[in-house]
């Protein structure tokens, strides 16, 4: 975990890759099947399209900004990523404990990338079959309400083991947020405590929500400043800050691009500072990934990102109980059961948990927790149809219960119908620090994000190269509540998810995209 950069091992001989030291170009049919369903049978047309991609095989110095710098998810974002840099080992009463990156697919899970001579399965790391950003090497900073140095809200966290957070308080106790962009309406009343770091101030040093634009103007700064500092090729911004309340969509006010620059020229009461912070990344083409709930991406908002090309994604780190969720209820349903309700209860003591015990905060988790089986339900007519029944009764429960601190408590019951009137109950009972699910997403995410903005590609005979549509829902692996292109059904399936994930990566070296068919063993 201590090295410089991601090592490429995997070298793959095809005819389809033109390898130069930069730049990787690559051809590849993709295959698909249009099917219609309008004469009550299915009829169903093979397709294809030829499409050559590139990729820049050069990773270049990458920035993080995260907003929520100095939350739980901020400080072990730090930490574990100086832990592994430095090669901090530490003391528990299990004994000496080595940093890693557990929980990160791009640093810790591999790829099948073909058989060996006898027929089995061989996998390479996930982050060694094209250049990857290391971890390691992100330089990261943030804003956030709250002044306190990253050492102090480490502790505050309690999060990481108290000879960890020894260890790592002397290259922590430095670093401070910058001072953010704070509209009190947005995150629960009880959030005041700690906002006293605060940008949108008047002469007077009072709070003032009647400057949006300059807010936008002020975050823009920050970026290019923090950029030149540091001397980035490149910086990603993602918000790990709290849970906003839902913004109201109006139109006129947030629901196309030119209203919505509008609605932040005049300081509209339902611009949000998520948005403001995505606005700012959008107008100087910096990728915003939102790792909350709340809707940010508005209409507005949604389509700048599509006019100036920059990537967006979101929303919320899927990170425990709802990524069970997007294995476990695929799987009951792709068995032909019929999951008939999944009643998902937690509660967590942290700074995450007292903000969403507000309504509106709790509203917004609410929804990105509940949409997850949307796609999964409309995946199969026979299980759930108009005669049946459409839905599944799912109910979701959050109790802040400031005793167990990050370690998070979920509970889930799936209560499900089987064949001549049977039942079948799944209980699920989960506890373990959350944030030490969440930051490993962050990793991916950033990782992931940093890879895409690599890759151009054109259909064979057209002039010019693009990149990928401004919603990046490849990230949608790592995210609860899957942003998707206007039009396209988000998909929330985690299989799924990985598997474009990892096809992608594939064919972009020329290997055959997943399939297990296994002829070599099944075939005589
Ligand atoms: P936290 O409450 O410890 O950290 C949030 C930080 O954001 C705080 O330090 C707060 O002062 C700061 N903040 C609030 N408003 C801000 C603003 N406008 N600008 C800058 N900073 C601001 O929360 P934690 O546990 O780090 O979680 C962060 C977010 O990630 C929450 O919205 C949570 O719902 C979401 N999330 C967390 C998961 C987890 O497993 N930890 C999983 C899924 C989502
Ligand atoms: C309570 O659910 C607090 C939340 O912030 C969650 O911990 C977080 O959204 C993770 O949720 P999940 O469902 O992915 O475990």
């Amino acid at each position: 975990m201590t090295t410089d950069s991601s090592p490429i091992t995997v070298h793959v001989t095809s005819d389809k890759c033109q390898w130069s030291e930069d730049t990787l170009k690559t051809k590849f049919t993709y295959e698909n099947s249009i099917v219609d369903a309008s004469n009550g049978r299915y009829e169903v047309k093979p397709v294809s399209e030829e499409f050559e991609f590139t990729v820049d095989l050069k990773v270049q110095k990458t920035g993080l900004l995260l907003v929520g710098l100095g939350g739980n998810n901020g400080t072990t974002m730090i930490a574990a990523t100086l832990a592994n840099k430095h090669d901090i080992s530490f003391e528990t009463k299990e004994g000496t404990i080595k940093p890693n990156y557990y929980g990160s697919v791009t640093q810790s899970s591999t790829i099948k990338i073909g058989i060996d001579a006898t027929g089995n399965d061989v996998y390479a790391p996930f982050n060694s079959i094209l250049p990857m950003v290391n971890p390691n090497d992100l330089v990261i900073g943030g804003w956030d309400i709250s002044s306190a140095n990253l050492a102090d809200s480490m502790k505050r966290a309690k999060v990481l083991d108290v000879n960890l957070q020894q260890r790592l308080a002397p290259y922590m106790k430095e670093m401070r947020p910058m001072p953010s962009v704070y509209y009190p309406d947005f995150i629960a009343a009880n959030q005041e405590e700690r906002a006293d770091n605060v940008l949108n101030v008047d002469a007077a040093g009072q709070l003032t929500d009647k400057n949006k634009w300059a807010d936008v103007e002020r975050i823009r700064a920050d970026i290019k400043q923090f950029k030149e500092a540091n001397g980035l090729d490149k910086v990603i911004v993602l918000w790990t800050a709290n849970t906003e309340r839902y913004a109201e969509i109006i139109e006129g006010v947030n629901d196309t691009a030119e209203n919505v620059l509008k609605a932040v020229k005049e300081s509209h009461f339902e611009v949000s500072p998520s948005s403001v912070f995505a606005i700012a990344c959008i107008l100087d083409n910096i990728p915003y990934i939102n790792g909350s709930p709340q809707n940010t991406f508005v209409p507005g908002v949604l389509e700048l990102a599509e006019q100036y090309g920059s990537f967006i994604g979101g929303d919320d780190f899927k990170s425990g109980q709802t990524k069970i969720k997007s294995v476990l209820a695929q799987f009951l349903v792709d068995a032909g059961i019929r999951p008939v309700s999944i009643a998902s209860y937690n509660h967590l003591g942290n700074n995450d948990g007292y903000n969403l015990s507000a309504p509106k905060q709790f509203r917004s988790k609410e929804i990105s927790k509940s949409c997850v089986v949307d796609d999964i339900i409309e995946s199969n007519q026979i299980l759930y149809n108009d005669k049946v029944g459409n839905k599944i009764d799912h109910c979701i429960v959050i109790k802040y219960v400031p005793a167990v601190g990050d370690s998070k408590v979920a509970m889930d019951e799936y209560y499900s119908e089987l064949m001549l009137g049977g039942h079948n109950r799944i209980s699920i009972h989960n506890v373990c620090e959350d944030s030490l699910l969440a930051t490993p997403l962050i990793i991916d995410l950033v990782v992931m994000a940093e890879f895409f903005q690599r890759i151009s590609y054109k259909k064979v005979g057209a002039a010019k190269e693009e990149n990928f549509y401004a919603v990046l829902s490849f990230l949608s692996y790592w995210l609860k509540a899957p942003l998707s292109r206007p039009g396209f059904n988000p998909i929330n399936g985690l299989n799924k998810q990985r598997v474009g994930v990892e096809n992608m990566i594939k064919l972009l070296v020329g290997l055959p995209i997943n399939n297990e068919l296994r002829f070599e063993e099944r075939l005589v």
